[in-house]
């Protein structure tokens, strides 16, 4: 944010999200591998910190949706996945941004934690006995969802 030309043209940018000039969209992945989806811990803030999330990110001036989810999954897990459909409903955040998921589907590479404490493959059943105080608020009206698609055929 300290780099941003538009900090210096508006005083609020580097406070406020919402008028920073950037795009207001987050993307986060539902990697799905057959009956299991991938689901990591976040590090910061500290009130997210050891919470489980889509891993993803804020989507940059001129990327698609597609194109942030594939650099997200590259920079935070270290492999390259296809983004697929749209999975649930976009989630207002509370600080002016909109997070979308999408399914996505691995194509080559091992998934690690390299920016988050943890990750770990879910099945439908553990994502059910997740405690919801476990997981990032914005995400977990998600989970219904990634259960259904876990389920499917
Ligand atoms: N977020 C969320 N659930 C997710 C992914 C993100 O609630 N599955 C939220 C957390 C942040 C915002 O979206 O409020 C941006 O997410 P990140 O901090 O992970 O994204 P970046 O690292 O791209 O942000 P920045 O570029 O601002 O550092």
């Amino acid at each position: 944010a300290a780099a941003n030309p538009e900090s210096a043209a508006n005083p609020e940018a580097a406070a406020n999200p919402e008028s920073d000039g950037r795009p207001r969209d987050v993307v986060a992945a539902a990697v799905i591998d057959r009956d299991r989806v991938l689901l990591a811990q976040r590090a910061h803030p500290a009130a997210l910190a050891g919470k489980w999330e889509l891993p993803g990110g804020r989507v940059e001036a001129g990327e698609t949706h597609a194109q942030a989810l594939v650099r997200e999954i590259r920079e935070e897990l270290g492999a390259e996945v296809e983004a697929g459909d749209g999975i649930g409903t976009p989630v207002a955040l509370p600080n002016g941004l909109t997070l979308h998921a999408y399914r996505a589907r691995l194509r080559s590479g091992t998934p690690a934690a390299l920016e988050h404490l943890e990750m770990r493959w879910f099945t439908a059943a553990e994502l059910r006995a997740l405690d919801a105080e476990d997981v990032v608020p914005a995400d977990r009206g998600w989970i219904p969802d990634l259960c259904r698609a876990l389920e499917e055929t």
